[in-house]
């Protein structure tokens, strides 16, 4: 029987018995070039002030830390509208070699109905707490369902697969960092103060669905009404009142901070959360998400994982700062 919310329904993390895998020390690489000067080019500007963080809906999960809600300030930043895209990543790798924590592994996590017979029937290990997770040999960012799949067909597609470590190499590359919880918050937001979406306080629209989520019975049918059964384009929907895409559902996106349940109810300034922790903060939600089993697609949501996880639904947005 597997619990309602339990923490592990979203996002699974790295393990050492799952797969014939050893286990990396240290796994940040170091010594790539940082190879672009800081370029603030497309991206966003998010003018700094107050907002209040987090909710107190009881919605979510205590053990996420989602409340209190508190004042948080932040100074100006530039954000991107979208998450790093496979095209992006596929830049970055031919510029710099760069091998991914997944290949360096040699496996990710694969949600079970997006991969081929052939894949299933070598699938490794099943996690007990999320048989919807399949171990599979050879899955990264280039081959997101593993051996045989491609990303071609989708190069406007979030990059999936990648860890926090990976994501921290590509922004020192593109000149960029990985926004902090508060400045991602803030910015998906969308100047709206404590509504439960990007846009408002109802899922739907007009009738329309406004972000890539699960519908249906979680985890065996997926309606796709939304549109989409595994990643949407980055640029899908409508963007928020800042101009951002997809900042709930589609894939959860790493932050700077460690993660931690308590949060002090004092005024913040640009808050960079706990100095250490097991896990590293994500946000958004992704389109294995709903209602019925996990909620985190609502903007204050949070989850976390370590920083060599990845999987199939977790990739990543880029901040910079602003500078004179
Ligand atoms: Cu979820």
């Amino acid at each position: 029987m597997i619990e309602k919310g339990s923490a592990s329904c979203c996002v699974l993390k790295r393990s050492k018995s799952h797969g014939s895998i050893s286990v990396l020390e240290n796994a940040t690489p170091t010594g790539l070039p940082s190879g672009k000067k800081q370029n603030q080019e497309g991206m966003i500007r998010i003018p700094g002030g107050e907002f209040l963080m987090g909710t107190e809906d009881n919605e979510g999960f205590p053990q996420d830390g989602e409340g209190p809600v508190r004042i948080v300030k932040v100074k100006s930043f530039y954000i991107d509208p979208c998450t790093v895209t496979n095209a992006e990543f596929t830049e970055f790798v031919y510029d710099t070699n760069y091998i991914t924590d997944a290949e360096r592994y040699g496996w990710s996590y694969v949600f079970h109905s997006h991969v081929t017979k052939e894949v299933a029937s070598y699938v490794s290990q099943v996690p007990k707490q999320a048989p919807w997770w399949f171990v599979v040999q050879g899955a990264s960012w280039k081959q997101p369902e593993g051996p045989g799949s491609i990303i071609e067909d989708r190069m406007d597609h979030p990059v999936v697969h990648v860890s926090w470590n990976d994501a921290i190499n590509y922004c020192n590359w593109a000149g960029k960092r990985l926004p902090t919880e508060a400045e991602w918050e803030y910015a998906a937001r969308g100047g709206l103060v404590q509504k439960k979406y990007p846009w408002g306080n109802k899922l739907k629209h007009k009738g329309k669905y406004q972000c890539n989520i699960w519908q249906g019975k979680f985890p065996l049918e997926n309606t796709a009404k939304d549109g989409y059964i595994g990643t949407a384009p980055v640029k899908s929907y409508q963007p928020n009142g800042y101009g951002l895409y997809n900042v709930v559902g589609n894939v959860w996106e790493w932050c700077s901070d460690f993660f931690g349940a308590d949060h002090a109810s004092s005024l913040l300034e640009n808050p960079t959360g706990p100095s250490t922790g097991a896990g590293k903060v994500i946000k958004g939600g992704s389109y294995l998400c709903h209602k019925s089993y996990c909620n985190r697609y609502r903007v204050a949501a949070r989850s976390s994982s370590t920083p060599d996880s990845s999987s199939g639904h977790l990739g990543f947005r880029c901040v910079s700062d602003e500078w004179s």
